[in-house]
C-alpha cells in the first residue's frame, strides 16, 4: 500500500521487478539509474553476491515530482530470481503498489518464465493480494538476442490476462523508461481509484 502523508502532502509508492533469475531485472534498474537526472534519483543500493547476482534486492528511489498536488516518490525493488530464494521474494513483495514481470525472451527460458509467473501468483496470494486488482505489467526482455520466442508465444505463456506489456532490451535501454511509464501510470490510476472510495 502506498504511504500517503496528508499533512505534508507526500505519496510514496513501491514497485517490484519480478521474474526468473538472470532475466534482466537488475539491468532495468541500472539503466534507469544511468538515465535519470541527479536531482530525481537517490542512491541505488544493490545487495549482490560476489558473482554479481542479486542476493536480497536492488533498490532505487525516484522522485516523480508533483502528482495530484502531492510530492510523489517511487521506490523500485528487484527480487532475486533463483528458485531457492522464495522467502526473500515473498518479503520484498509485501506492501507493493505495482509489479513489472520481467520475462527472458530466449527460447530456452520458456519454462523458467512460466514457473516464475506461477510463483508470483502464489506469492501474491500469500501476501493477500488479488492478482486481478494489483497493477501488473509484463516485460519481454532481451529482444536484441537471436534465439528468442515470438511475442505471440510469450503472450500465450504469460499474458492470458491481457495485461499491458512491453518488448525491451534492458542491455541497450530499449523500452526501459517506457516500462516504468506504463507501470507508473497503472499505479497512479489505481491510487486515484482508492482516493475516490
Ligand atoms: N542481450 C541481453 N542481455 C541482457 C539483457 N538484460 C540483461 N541482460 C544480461 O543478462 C544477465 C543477467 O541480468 P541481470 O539484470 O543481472 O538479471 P536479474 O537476475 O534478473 O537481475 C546480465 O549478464 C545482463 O547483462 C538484454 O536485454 N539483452
Ligand atoms: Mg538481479
Amino acid at each position: 500500500m502506498a504511504l500517503i502523508k496528508y499533512a505534508t502532502r507526500e505519496i510514496a509508492c513501491k514497485i517490484v521487478y519480478y521474474g526468473p533469475g538472470m532475466s534482466g531485472k537488475t539491468t532495468n534498474l541500472q539503466y534507469l539509474y544511468s538515465r535519470i537526472p541527479e536531482d530525481r534519483k537517490g542512491k541505488m543500493i544493490s545487495l549482490a553476491t560476489n558473482q554479481d547476482r542479486t542476493l536480497f534486492f536492488d533498490f532505487l528511489p525516484l522522485d516523480l515530482g508533483d502528482v495530484f498536488g502531492f510530492s510523489t516518490s517511487i521506490q523500485l525493488y528487484t527480487v532475486p530470481g533463483q528458485v531457492y530464494y522464495n522467502a526473500t521474494r515473498r518479503l520484498v513483495l509485501q506492501a507493493t503498489d505495482g509489479i513489472v514481470f520481467v520475462a527472458d525472451s530466449q527460447t530456452w527460458r520458456k519454462e523458467d518464465n512460466i514457473l516464475s509467473f506461477m510463483n508470483l501468483k502464489e506469492n501474491l496470494k500469500a501476501n493477500g493480494f488479488d492478482i486481478n486488482l494489483i497493477p501488473l505489467i509484463i516485460q519481454y526482455n532481451k529482444r536484441d538476442l537471436i534465439e528468442i520466442m515470438d511475442i505471440e508465444e510469450l503472450r500465450n505463456d504469460l499474458n492470458t490476462m491481457n495485461l499491458p506489456d512491453v518488448a525491451t532490451s534492458a542491455l541497450k535501454g530499449n523500452g526501459i523508461i517506457d516500462t516504468l511509464r506504463v507501470v507508473g501510470k497503472a499505479v497512479l490510476s489505481d491510487l486515484r481509484k482508492k482516493f475516490k472510495r
